[in-house]
């Protein structure tokens, strides 16, 4: 075989080893997420497949020694030599960069962002790779190992049933280009079962076999398609109207759909996708619904007259209120925009979202003038609201409010430049008080707090305003929040929350991470947001002072020492914050040379929002049933 190798295979070669050299150029990173990330890129196209109408089936296989098998049912990627290559489609497919899109005439393939890159780029970065495809009665398998290198052409191997299709990819990543091999089945079945909500009628079975036991595995068929997202998202909400509205439409190729239902609550649950793919940053889809939106409930309100003439208009930020929705797109071109690829750009579908919309919108407002009522005198509580947030927000200005007020709770940094200000938020006063004596007063700013702030999750914002401790947060950060949200304005690159490791602590961190989450989400999307992590022990022995932050930290620590020393090393176990004189908190917790933060961050939106819904939201149930879930996770208890 050494022999065959010719030109276009020295080409292939150099490409792959282009991917290893540089994998995150290809998959972004090359931690947990980017080894996902393979099942995706393989994944991506029986999808694919499915979206041209040709697989009804797809199977998902975590298998013992951390491989992983994708299995679909659709036509089996053509097995015929391949004109430019010489070589058969199937090696071209996963051998030549980007050889999926140039091939794949037509059809709503997955492209744009970080997905369809191509399975060429899982076989540079695996250990070996199988491939069967299962087409005319006949099992062809293409075998690749050590980064894509071909060790077994396509070969046929055996027989099968004439009327089985398909395509079967195993593929085990490389151990020494990521840096954890270990699928994770949660991570894997919140995709799943999201692809199956985004394509009614697809089935889709995700399995674990790493464990002895014969388990069965999760299978996701969706009927409903996206009507029953809506319902799966609204699951631990409570929905004002039963109803949920699913309006659909195409037009040149282009297909277009929208579920909701209103809740009792107050946030946007609004997820928009193009081709199955999370458009974060919303587009033209997106921005023909809201507009539609906004303007038939006003127009359906004054001629009900529910709205007087006297009233203002509804506002899009009123009719979203506990609005549930999920947009979905299916284009054969799209375009995608912006800095992460997250915004759909193509103009005509704006105008096809709008009518779409509008049309169905309308009808369903006349036909259902019960659930229309709920819905327009929801967005009119919605309005008031807002005008009482207005005034309130306007008493959040810096002038407007009582200086001294303000002044006495912030001690704020010297600086005024952003970039290199931090503000630690506080648990009690006498943290705050040491806080404020270990600080560097250059760029360090102190904000401590008087024990728990408001729990915003069921607090709409005017309410939210009204709260002291919110207040001076607001005007802490300098944005803004709500419609005059400004992240340009951030006061500090950096925003800390600094709580004692006990159960209250955590209590007030995720109290100040739901205000910010809600409230103020580009500052936690763009990692501003940190959590401190003091020391759980201090060890001494000697003139020499360790702060450790866990007790695995101490073990090693302590293994680490001589035996005599560590006979008569004395350990303790920090209370809390306010033990802690300004020199040591200084030392162990905010000193930018020695300290360890923890980043905030979020990476997928749905995920977090049912997680604050369930943590601070008033279902009890819910709370419960994820408490019992994570028990197993507690590592210090302390009640
Ligand atoms: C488990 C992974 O790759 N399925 C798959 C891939 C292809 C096809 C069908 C396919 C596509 C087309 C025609 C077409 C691919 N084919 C190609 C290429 N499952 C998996 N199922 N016939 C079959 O797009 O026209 C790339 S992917 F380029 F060879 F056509």
């Amino acid at each position: 075989m050494q022999n065959d190798y010719n030109e276009n295979d020295i080409q292939v070669l150099e490409g792959l080893e282009a991917v290893r050299k540089r994998p995150g150029m290809y998959i972004g990173t090359t931690d947990v997420k980017g080894l996902h990330h393979l099942v995706w890129e393989i994944v991506d196209n029986s999808i694919d497949e499915a979206l041209a109408g040709y697989c009804k089936n797809i199977e998902i296989i975590i298998n013992k020694g951390n491989s992983v098998t994708v299995k679909d049912d659709g036509r089996g990627i053509p097995v015929g030599v391949h004109p430019k290559t010489g070589i058969s489609t199937v090696e071209t497919v996963y051998t030549v960069l980007h050889a999926g899109g140039k091939f794949g005439g037509g059809g709503y393939k997955v492209s744009g962002g970080l997905h369809g890159v191509g399975a060429s780029v899982v076989n540079a970065l695996s250990s070996w790779v199988t491939v069967r495809v299962y087409k005319e009665g006949k099992i062809h398998e293409v075998k690749f190992e050590n980064g894509g290198k071909t060790i077994q052409k396509l070969t046929v191997i055996g027989e099968c049933d004439p009327n089985r299709t398909g395509t079967t990819v195993t593929f085990k990543p490389d151990a020494d280009i990521f840096d954890s091999e270990i699928f994770d089945y949660e991570t894997l079945k919140v995709r799943v079962r999201e692809l199956a909500f985004l394509n009614k009628g697809l089935q889709l079975t995700l399995r674990d076999d790493r464990d002895e036991e014969d388990t069965q595995g999760d299978k996701f068929l969706y009927e409903g398609g996206i009507s029953e997202y809506v319902r799966f998202l609204n699951q631990n909400k409570t929905p004002i109207h039963d109803q949920i509205i699913h309006l659909e439409g195409e037009e040149a190729g282009v297909f277009f759909e929208v579920a909701m239902q209103y809740n009792n609550g107050y946030n946007e649950n609004i997820y928009s996708f193009v081709n199955n793919i999370n458009t974060h940053d919303g587009g033209t889809h997106e921005e023909g619904v809201r507009r539609a939106l906004t303007r038939v409930l006003n127009n359906y309100a004054r001629k009900a007259k529910l709205l007087k003439e006297k009233d203002d208009a509804l506002t899009g930020d009123d009719v979203k209120e506990g609005l549930t929705m999920i947009v979905s797109c299916k284009h054969p071109n799209p375009q995608f925009e912006g800095q992460t690829k997250g915004r759909l750009g193509n103009s005509e579908v704006r105008k096809l979202a709008d009518n779409v919309f509008s049309e169905g919108f309308e009808r369903f407002l006349m036909e259902n003038p019960n659930e229309a009522k709920i819905i327009v005198e929801k967005s009119m509580l919605a309005s008031r609201a807002r005008l009482a947030a207005k005034k309130a927000r306007e008493a959040t200005r810096k002038t407007d409010l009582s200086i001294s007020n303000f002044f006495g709770k912030l001690t704020d940094c010297k600086s005024k430049d952003p970039s290199e200000s931090e503000i630690f938020i506080v648990e009690g006063d006498s943290a705050g008080g040491s806080a404020k004596k270990g600080r560097d007063s250059m760029t360090q700013a102190i904000l401590p707090l008087r024990g728990k702030i408001l729990n915003v999750e069921k607090t709409r914002l005017d309410k939210a305003l009204g709260n002291e401790e919110i207040k001076t947060i607001i005007t802490a950060f300098g944005t803004g929040i709500g419609q005059e949200f400004d992240l340009s304005k951030l006061r500090y690159n950096k925003i800390i929350i600094m709580t004692d490791a006990d159960v209250d602590g955590s209590h007030i961190r995720v109290l100040l991470l739901t205000l910010f989450y809600r409230y103020f989400k580009p500052i936690v999307q763009e990692g501003h947001v940190y959590a401190a992590q003091p020391p759980l022990f201090r060890i001494m022995h000697g003139k020499t002072r360790k702060y450790v932050l866990n007790e695995e930290e101490k073990d090693k620590y302590l293994a680490s020492l001589p035996d005599n020393v560590r006979q008569r090393a004395e350990i303790a176990r920090m209370k809390g914050l306010g033990e802690m004189d300004a020199e040591e908190l200084n030392e162990t917790t905010m000193d930018i040379n020695k300290r360890v933060l923890r980043k905030i961050t979020v990476d997928d939106c749905i995920l977090a929002d049912q997680v604050f819904e369930k943590l601070m939201g008033d279902e009890v149930e819910p709370r419960r049933k994820f408490i019992e879930e994570n028990a197993g996770y507690v590592k210090n208890l302390d009640i």
